[in-house]
């Protein structure tokens, strides 16, 4: 089998609001191209592409999946991708794949807010669009109504490249607007007619010579317009709007014709940004078979039977499947267990993969998602793959013995997968937190550590990492003596206690004069107090920011030892701290909230009431930014509760700003969960 050439890839993502029909879509599409033997559906679970067993239960796309067919001698490779906002991450990378992103909206339905934000990252990508109207053949479909929405939203380069018949039911064939058949009469004749001459000057308004002559009436000859065309739909002056039943398999054959036709391949996509590995020196790849090679992974899966798989499209340059593997990142060669095209769950090997194509490849550990693989001996890294910051975390516990085993592994093969979810060891409250982009996508990554690597855990709300501190000056000694039998103990110590500046830390001052505890026992007073600072003495919070000085003390020629100073130490801090009018520090973070501008009023009003401090807002377009500071304790599940608020439309992003004392009303509830938290833990 000679290679296939880039000017003959066409590469699609499917995205858009969820339950638009994408992946009938994808399943229709391949069905059509007779890549598959049936229609695979979702509705029974036959799909091959939401092949995964999340996704199976739950009737949702959660992760991309990769399928291609034949159409017309060109080879179409598509990705399904995750509609709800929760993956929105798959959807990010899985543009960096493709040449253009086919936006789906149901007519149902009308335009709905995924899609919009799916449009915007498409455009942000600078990937060329196409629109798909689906679900026509519905009962309730409304499609001039939809197609307007589409057209006030994203412009009237959105132009119809194929008209229904008849909307609803009765929905049975489509009509090719850019070549539209002679016999048509009636209504539709016009309609169809006034949709051709609305492309025909959409297109030559790229190509002024083209467009002269088509003002004066002249026809233009196919294999002049194709390229124009492409070019229309590279630049996004023309978005190719389609209508189709997925279900019904109406309109997917037609729309396939467009997209093998005039769809940009790779060639015409043009090179790929890159920079030389380690410097900022920029260079290009470009879309050619004898370029130096250089790819990008845009999804990792491990599979219980074929191990890890790593997905990649290649930008440039050619890799034959037993060609090592250069990964910049490690500066490692690695050897794969062969190279593959991929249809939904299966894999087909094949001999190398060229620029344009997109590929797994299996076995190989390393890989993370945004890696570039290259020539070794000209190498690059392409730019990353940008991520949304996942904001939703619960800290987890494994149930038993069997599941701390099995625990750290099954959780690292998941991050490896996805790129919003991370895991951490808190360092403060030293629980094991999961940070995820909502609960339904912590819900599906806890369900997969259970079915795939047989690992249950036990969830709660993450503690906040609250500290310690004090604010005015103490002092306090401690005696401590024990006769036991043979040898005893003792040891004595005066503490002295300052506030320090905040963020200033500990510092510990020897003091003492004329010997009053020996030298050698200091570095056992300071070590009782670090201790006890850790474990915290108000709520088991660690202590921050004070001077701790030992002035005085006393001692026993036989009977004193490190031991006995450390516990003294350890006593006579707790005593001062308690004195030193202690109090606790809360993390304040600064938080960045999007939301339509009817929604202004509620979300800055709600903020208020979480304690949190509104500094700025900022109108862009109809949305607006509202910046704020606020506690952290008090945006635990803001998640959950801002999309509701907003009917799903608002989005937010946070960091760590500072400490700062929690009010004195707070402390009390805290200390009694802390001490209600120990007893039980007894
Ligand atoms: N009537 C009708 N239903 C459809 C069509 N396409 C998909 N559906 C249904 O819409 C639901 C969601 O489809 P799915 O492909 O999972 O959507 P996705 O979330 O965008 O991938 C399923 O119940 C499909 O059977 C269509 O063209 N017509
Ligand atoms: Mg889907």
């Amino acid at each position: 089998m000679a290679d296939l050439q880039p000017a003959d890839f066409r590469s699609i993502v499917l995205c858009g609001h969820a339950t638009t029909g994408k992946t009938s879509l994808a399943e229709a599409i391949l069905h059509v191209a007779k890549a598959t033997q049936r229609l695979g559906r979702v509705d029974d679970g036959s799909s091959i592409l939401d092949f995964e067993e999340q996704e199976k239960q739950r009737r949702i796309t959660i992760d991309s999946a990769v399928a291609h067919a034949k159409w017309r001698g060109k080879e179409i490779q598509l990705i399904d991708a995750p509609g709800y906002p929760d993956f929105i991450g798959n959807v990010n990378a899985a543009l960096r794949a493709v040449e253009t992103a086919v936006l789906l909206v149901s007519a149902p339905a009308g335009l709905e807010l995924h899609t919009r934000r799916a449009w915007q990252a498409a455009d942000d990508a600078g990937k060329a669009k196409a629109i798909v109207i689906n679900k026509v053949d519905a009962e309730n479909a409304k499609f001039a109504e939809t197609l307007e929405a589409v057209q006030g939203s994203f412009g009237r380069g959105c132009i119809l490249l194929t008209m229904p018949d008849a909307v609803g039911p009765a929905f049975s064939k489509v009509i090719s607007t850019l070549d539209p058949p002679a016999e048509l009469s009636g209504d539709l004749a016009e309609r169809v007619k006034a949709a051709h001459d609305e492309l025909m000057e959409t297109i030559v308004e790229a190509d002024e010579g083209l467009m002269e002559r088509y003002l004066e009436g002249e026809k233009i000859g196919d294999a002049e317009l194709a390229p124009v065309v492409t070019r229309a739909i590279q630049q996004g002056s023309l978005v190719p709007v389609f209508a189709t039943s997925a279900a019904r398999e109406i309109g997917v054959a037609e729309m396939l014709d467009v997209i093998a036709a005039f769809f940009p391949s790779p060639a015409e996509a043009g090179p790929v940004k890159a920079m030389k590995p380690g410097t900022d020196e920029q260079v290009e790849r470009a879309p050619t078979v004898e370029a130096p090679f250089g790819a990008q992974v845009f999804k990792v899966m491990s599979d219980p039977f074929v191990g890890k798989m790593t997905f990649f499209r290649v930008y440039s340059g050619r890799l034959a499947s037993d060609e090592p593997l250069y990964l910049p990142r490690t500066g490692k060669r690695e050897r794969s267990g062969g190279l593959f095209a991929v249809l939904g769950k299966e894999q087909q090997s094949v001999p190398a993969a060229v620029a344009g194509q997109i590929v797994c490849i299996t076995k190989v550990d390393t890989p993370q998602v945004s890696d570039t693989i290259c020539a070794e001996n000209d190498a690059v890294v392409f730019a990353p793959i940008k991520f949304p910051t996942p904001m939703v975390s619960l800290a987890i516990q494994p149930q038993s013995r069997n599941d701390e085993t099995r625990l750290s592994t099954g959780l690292s093969k998941l991050t490896d997968e996805d790129a919003t979810f991370v895991t951490r060891r808190d360092p403060q409250t030293r629980e094991l937190v999961v940070t995820g982009m909502s609960t339904l996508h912590l819900d599906v990554m806890l369900a997969r550590l259970r079915s795939r690597f047989d690992v249950n855990v036990n969830t709660r709300e993450p503690k906040i990492p609250y500290l310690e501190t004090i604010t005015a000056t103490s002092e306090a000694k401690y005696r401590h003596k024990k006769q036991t039998g043979g040898r005893g103990q003792y040891g004595e110590v005066y503490l002295r206690l300052e506030p320090n500046q905040r963020g200033a830390g500990f510092e510990f001052l020897d003091e003492i004069v004329g010997a009053a505890i020996p030298n050698q026992f200091i570095p056992a007073v300071e070590k009782g107090v670090r201790e006890t600072m850790e474990l915290g003495v108000l709520a088991g919070y660690p202590v921050v920011d004070l001077k701790c000085a030992v002035f005085d003390g006393s001692y026993h020629t036989v009977d004193s030892s490190e031991q006995a100073f450390k516990t003294a130490a350890h006593n006579a801090f707790r005593e001062a701290f308690a004195e030193a009018r202690p109090c606790l520090l809360e993390p304040i973070v600064n938080i960045e909230i999007t939301v339509p501008s009817k929604f202004m009023g509620d979300v800055t009003s709600d903020i208020n009431g979480r304690r949190g401090r509104v500094q700025d807002v900022q109108q862009i377009g109809d949305l607006q930014v509202i910046k704020a500071q606020c506690p952290m304790a008090d945006l635990l599940r803001y998640s959950t509760e801002l999309r509701s608020m907003t009917g799903g439309e608002g989005s937010f992003t946070m960091e760590f700003s500072h400490y700062d004392l929690v009010p004195h009303s707070k402390v009390e509830q805290i200390v009694a969960a802390a001490q209600k938290a120990k007893e039980e833990a007894k």
